[in-house]
């Protein structure tokens, strides 16, 4: 684990898992020190509480929040910390996600938690979002992240342009 970590990955479950990783490979893409946890809101309260209250004084610059069904981790975590926090709705096999997504998103006004889309297209976000929120302040990094955005273009534009030589652009 990172002894110094900017960016703190924490989950409902080890179910969630899975999903995170993939905000665990885009900051280690992007060589942004992190950690990940495993921490429950209902089930660890009291852990919940202390890992709020303490990630600030470690040195964590922002909370990425990932949890499935009643997902209030993302929100307990933000009414106990000022750090920025994401919240990651997992996507589950009951409500196919929608129960997390609006256990996420739907803060009082007051606490505000940053909610990404469901499961693992969100946690790539999350991950990108927590770069973008360091890079502020790190111009290396914002180097890196706007590298990675023009090479996303290019692959676009490289798809189109085999589609088109293909044929098959148009009809
Ligand atoms: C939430 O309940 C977790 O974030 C997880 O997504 C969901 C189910 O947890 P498990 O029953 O799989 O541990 O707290």
């Amino acid at each position: 684990m990172e002894s110094n970590p900017l960016v703190s990955i924490v989950m409902g479950s080890q179910s969630d898992l899975e999903t995170l990783k993939e905000a665990a490979a885009v900051l280690k893409q992007f060589s942004v020190p992190h950690e990940m946890r495993v921490i429950s809101a209902h089930r660890t309260p009291a852990a919940a509480h202390a890992f709020a209250v303490s990630a600030e004084d470690r040195g964590v610059k922002v909370i990425i929040a990932g949890a499935g069904k009643a997902a209030h981790l993302a929100g307990v975590l933000a009414s106990l910390s000022l750090l920025p926090i994401i919240g990651v709705p997992m996507h589950t096999s009951d409500l196919g996600g929608l129960d997390s997504l609006l256990s996420t998103v739907q803060m009082p006004g007051g606490i505000p938690v940053a909610t990404v889309a469901i499961g693992k297209a969100g946690a790539k976000n999350a991950g990108l979002l927590a770069a973008a929120i360091l890079a502020l302040e790190d111009k290396g990094l914002r180097a890196r992240l706007a590298a990675y955005r023009e090479k996303m273009t290019q692959e676009v534009q490289e798809a189109y342009r085999k589609l088109q030589e293909s044929g098959s652009a148009s009809a």
